[in-house]
């Protein structure tokens, strides 16, 4: 089979509108879709919105909407704030799509037939906004949810169960036989140290008379599928594996391998780990599907020291701070900040010096370069010797390959950043200006000018995934009729083609 790779953010929440942390997930799974385009992969990168649940159906009802309505209104907020942060996906799944839904009931259709689902009563403590019930342990004296900090209701009602319990084993051996599966390690961690403890069976129904907004249960059908469960089917839905339709005892269940079933990699937040990393693919096991070949948890966002929430009132907007400083800087921004898999804190005060760095190396390499090329060659690349840094983009190539190979993303592009800083230095050293005065020296002019625009054209393959905008702007100029790949930058020869010098690409920020 061809390589492919099949990447897939979380499908966000309907009821609450994108944050830099959605921002975060989605810009972090769309550079690294970016960077296995680049090396000429099939690429399926999925999100999509979360529109069933309790939580969506009283957001619902606050604004006196139908459910629907507010989901349409939302998945197409989501789908604008994408459009305008220059994310390049392939799906985006909406739960209330006919074909999910025709899924999930097959799904859990096929559950119920092998065995793993039986009835039962329930009665414990439930978070609406994590839509999951918490252990007294969980919730403390003060009876929260530790994840939102809201208060969590005693919730007693029949249920239908999944056996996630005969998967515990099972599920342990997976994780100790595939040390990368769940990364980073604190996060493996954590889920192995959590299935110490014996696993519960897990609650895969809601009564209707308690909750409408959900998909009907095709062996129940006066309750509908916990939210959880239809959600994380989504990823099954979107590779094309069940088409809807196909019943449970379909042979197309025993032989996924023509559609992008299994996922390669689940982008998701730390706060929704269990859901993956126990819940999903012991739901898998039980449907006999092949589990996703990874799962990368990152860390979380905070507001200087504080955690974001709308009651406070410090939700930062990404498309806010891409209206002053536009969607590169944003991406750059967020992946450069947060190293892969650790919190990170946001504060205007970061934003700005990793703006700064984008305009004063990146940015600034260019113009330098290019004015020079216009200024002494009359915009004609000259035919010197291109490949005096060529020790230095190898070494940046191979260590961009090696972090992107273990998922760190901050890292790769601060070697990409620190080429172009090596780049700067050999401007300095080599003094172009005062080879251009001199004639004896004006071969060295023509080395250093082919120098940097190789330089140039290897930092638009690699800073392409996360700054797009930018990284085609900048290849516009060069003279290239588009970004080129890796490769083709490494193999380019730029001698004879027309350069362009232009506007600075990170222009000065008033205020
Ligand atoms: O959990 N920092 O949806 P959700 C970093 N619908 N990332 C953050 C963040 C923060 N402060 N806040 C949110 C759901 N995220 C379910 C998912 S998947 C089958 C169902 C990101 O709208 C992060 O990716 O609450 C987190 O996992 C996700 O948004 C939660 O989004």
């Amino acid at each position: 089979m061809a390589d492919r790779r099949y990447l897939t953010t979380p499908i966000y929440y309907a009821s609450g509108a994108p944050h830099i942390g959605h921002a975060y997930t989605t810009i972090l799974a769309d550079a690294l879709a970016r960077f296995e385009r680049q090396s000429e992969r099939e690429v399926r990168f999925l999100t999509g919105t979360d529109e069933h649940g309790q939580k969506i159906q009283e957001e619902a009802n606050r604004q006196g909407v139908q459910p629907i309505e507010l989901c349409d209104e939302m998945a197409e907020r989501f789908r604008d704030a994408w459009d305008l942060l220059d994310i390049d996906y392939d799906r985006f799944i909406r739960t209330t799509e006919a074909e999910h839904i025709a899924v999930v009931r097959s799904f859990v259709q096929r559950l119920y037939d092998r065995g793993h689902i039986y009835a039962g009563e329930y009665s414990g403590w439930y978070s609406v906004s994590q839509e999951r019930y918490f252990t007294e342990k969980e919730i403390g004296p003060d009876r929260v949810d530790p994840i939102a900090g809201k208060p969590v209701e005693w919730v007693e009602e029949e249920n239908w169960f999944f056996r996630m319990s005969a998967f515990q084993d099972d599920l342990i051996a997976h994780i100790e036989a595939n040390p990368d599966w769940i990364r980073p390690e604190v996060r493996r961690n954590e889920i192995l140290g959590f299935l110490q403890q014996p696993l519960g069976d897990l609650s895969i129904s809601r009564p209707k008379r308690r909750l409408r907004w959900g998909v009907e249960l095709p062996f129940a059908t006066e309750h509908v599928a916990y939210v959880w469960v239809d959600a994380l089917i989504n990823y099954v839905t979107a590779s094309g594996a069940i088409p809807a339709g196909t019943a449970p005892d379909d042979p197309a269940w025993d032989d996924v391998s023509d559609s992008w079933w299994p996922a390669d990699l689940h982008l998701i937040g730390k706060d929704i780990l269990t859901t993956h990393a126990v819940y999903w693919p012991t739901l898998l096991m039980g449907a006999g599907l092949p589990l996703p070949r990874g799962i990368l948890a990152h860390g979380w966002w905070v507001v200087g020291e504080t955690k974001m929430s709308k009651s406070l009132g410090n939700v930062i907007d990404p498309l806010q701070l891409r209206d002053t400083y536009g969607t590169d800087a944003v991406r750059w921004y967020l992946l450069r900040e947060m190293p892969t898999g650790s919190d990170a804190s946001y504060t205007p005060e970061r934003f700005l010096t990793r703006y700064e760095e984008l305009a004063n190396v990146w940015g600034n390499l260019a113009q330098r370069a290019l004015s020079m090329v216009a200024r002494y060659r009359d915009g004609v690349v000259p035919d010197g010797d291109a490949a005096q840094l060529d020790a230095a983009i190898d070494d940046t190539l191979a260590q961009v390959g090696s972090s992107l190979e273990s998922l760190r993303l901050h890292e790769a592009l601060g070697a990409a950043m620190d080429l172009a800083r090596t780049a700067n230095g050999y401007v300095e050293e080599r003094e172009p200006w005062a080879q251009a005065k001199d004639p004896a020296r004006a071969g060295n002019l023509d080395d250093t000018l082919a120098t940097l625009v190789r330089v140039l054209t290897v930092l638009t393959a690699l800073f392409h995934p996360v700054c797009p905008g930018k990284a085609a702007e900048l290849a516009g100029r060069l003279g290239l009729s588009g970004v080129p790949t890796l490769d083709a930058a490494k193999a380019d020869r730029p001698a004879g083609r027309s350069v362009e010098k232009g506007d600075p690409l990170f222009p000065r920020i008033e205020n």
